[in-house]
């Protein structure tokens, strides 16, 4: 029967089932590899094993006869697979029978048994094997497998099923009037393979059991079944091993897998395309495009990492600071070693520390306080998810853990930044200068008044002839330089202490500014830099599964 099947058939009609060839493969075998490894620690651990084990089953059908087609019937008990089987061979190779179920064991027929098809069944799993010596050259490189049923009470029918659904070129599901619409056999199988309509045929068996009009509506109800698996492109026929009808378009079928040789690589292909879609689930892509690591952001880390870093309290030291300088520089003379008494509030922060390297110092900072680091955390997580918005949500999650782990050193780095800094002035402003020097001055003026008045006050005393002293306007000069010299300090003292809040609070801006220059570096280097190293794995991912996907 097997001659006569193929002998009407033209094998230079039948197609390639896919326009794939071995380097396009191998091609998307190494984009699926690179996939995997960059999902690793990303995606749950089952997603990237899978692909791994897709890759590695794709390899190893690679590394065996390409040349070879290997066809699987597999269906539920009683859809007449032993009995399909020994149509296509033209003989009674497998036992078909009453008795539910009837096939225990994979069966296999070959047409030419060498050391390549043997590699290939003992890589199937296959250890019982008829060789049909019918002379037809065609099917020479057919390997044709009755498997047991897969709704089998048996659960070695259905572990074999499971083992060959993974592992042969083309599937032939065959099912009967009965229990073609079974759930099992479309959401357990069908569906799980929505990729492969080159290499799957569903067969609706025992339609001479039907009338024409049923068989007509039970196909297309089929049909449309298998379209809502997934596999709109998949062949579906109707056959009858009873009248003979369907058995020819069952064989155009195999021998089109058979002669175009691509068969094996097509399989292959959907199962590595399969496992890039189970990829792109696992790391829930939105397909968007990834934010980055945006300059809006970066100052906006940057901003918060400063306060973090002490900021407020540097420059509120600092401010203290100069204006406690400027008033020991600029201050009524008498009363300067007063403002001596007050410690210097930069002293106390330990921000001075000229010639020391910065790595083997801590200061006194609030980046060591804990509502300080919490903050700092809470900022570098904002950027992390403002820098893998639009990523998959696997890259969101290793962004923020990037940005953790970067997180646990950033005191550190923080306090370095500040030590590193060039907060304090390392110049008085000039006008302390002038004004310290006028202030002498109007002192030593009020000083001379004092002095003068004094020796006059004594010549007087002792009967000295005093001669009047010189006046302006009336007013003795010696009391006039001694209330010119004292108004004059103090009000000199006064519009000092105003000038020095002007350039206190100019040195406090400036301290934060240099402060936030060394904060920038951190943030580039610490948070910034990392992540977006992280990122830019999103675009490999998203290229590699493309490739892997066919695309
Ligand atoms: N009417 C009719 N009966 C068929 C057809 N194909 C097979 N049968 C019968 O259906 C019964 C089961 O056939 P098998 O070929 O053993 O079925 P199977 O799918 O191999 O069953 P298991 O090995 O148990 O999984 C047998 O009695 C066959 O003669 C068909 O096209 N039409
Ligand atoms: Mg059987």
């Amino acid at each position: 029967m097997m001659k006569d099947l193929f002998a009407r058939l033209n094998p230079l009609r039948a197609d390639a089932p896919a326009a794939i060839d071995g380097a396009a493969l191998d091609r998307r075998l190494a984009a699926l590899a690179q996939a995997a490894d960059l999902g690793e620690g990303r995606l749950a651990p089952a997603a990237v094993e899978q692909a791994r084990v897709v890759a590695d089953r794709a390899q190893a059908r690679r590394g065996l006869s390409e040349q070879l087609t290997v066809v699987a019937f597999a269906g539920s008990t009683g859809a007449g697979k032993s009995t399909l089987f020994n149509s296509i061979v033209g003989a009674e190779v497998a036992k078909a029978g009453v008795l539910r179920p009837t096939t225990s064991e994979p069966l296999a027929a070959i047409w030419q048994e060498n050391p390549e098809t043997v590699a290939l069944l003992q890589w199937l799993g296959v250890t019982r094997w008829h060789v049909v010596d019918d002379g037809a050259a065609a099917l020479a490189d057919l390997v044709l497998i009755d498997l047991p049923d897969h709704d089998s009470t048996h659960s070695e029918h259905r572990a074999y099923v499971d083992h060959f659904v993974e592992r042969v070129d083309l599937m032939v599901w065959v099912l009967d009037p009965q229990k073609y619409a079974d759930a099992l056999v479309h959401e357990q199988y069908l569906r799980r393979f929505s990729r492969h309509d080159d290499v799957t045929v569903v067969v609706l068996n025992q339609v001479d059991r039907l009338t024409v009009a049923e068989a007509q509506q039970c196909l297309s109800h089929l049909r449309r079944l298998v379209a809502e698996d997934g596999l709109s492109d998949a062949v579906v026929l109707a056959t009858s091993n009873r009248s003979g009808e369907g058995l020819e378009g069952l064989a155009e079928r195999i021998l089109s897998a058979v002669t175009g040789r691509r068969t094996a690589l097509a399989r292959s292909a959907a199962d590595v395309a399969t496992a890039a879609d189970n990829l792109a689930r696992a790391a829930q892509d939105p397909g968007t495009p990834v934010a980055g690591s945006r300059p809006a952001d970066v100052e906006h880390l940057t901003d918060a990492l400063t306060e973090a870093a002490g900021a407020p309290v540097i420059a509120a030291a600092i401010e203290k600071s100069s204006r406690h300088k400027a008033v020991q520089a600029v201050g009524w003379p008498p009363l300067k070693w007063l403002a001596r008494l007050r410690k210097d509030p930069v002293a106390q922060l330990r921000l001075e520390r000229p010639g020391v390297d910065p790595r083997l110092v801590r200061s006194s900072l609030p980046s060591n306080d804990p509502v300080a680091r919490a903050r700092a955390n809470t900022a570098v997580m904002e950027y992390a998810d403002k820098a893998s918005a639009g990523a998959p949500q696997a890259w969101v999650q290793s962004a923020r853990a990037v940005a953790d782990r970067a997180s646990a050193a950033l005191t550190d780095h923080l306090d370095q930044a500040v030590t590193r800094a060039p907060l304090v002035p390392t110049r008085n402003p000039r006008w302390w200068g002038a004004f310290g020097v006028l202030q002498w001055a109007l002192f030593a003026l009020a000083v001379a008044g004092g002095v003068w008045l004094l020796a006059l006050a004594a010549l007087a005393y002792l009967q000295f002839p005093v001669a009047q002293a010189p006046t302006v306007e009336g007013f003795p000069v010696p009391t006039l330089l001694i209330i010119v010299g004292l108004l004059g300090g103090i009000v000199l003292a006064g519009f000092g202490r105003v000038l020095a809040r002007t350039s206190a609070s100019r040195a406090a801006r400036a301290a934060r500014e240099a402060l936030r220059t060394e904060v920038a570096l951190v943030a580039e280097r610490e948070i910034a830099a990392p992540v977006a190293a992280d990122l830019a794995t999103v675009d490999q991912f998203r290229d590699a599964l493309r490739t892997a996907q066919g695309g």
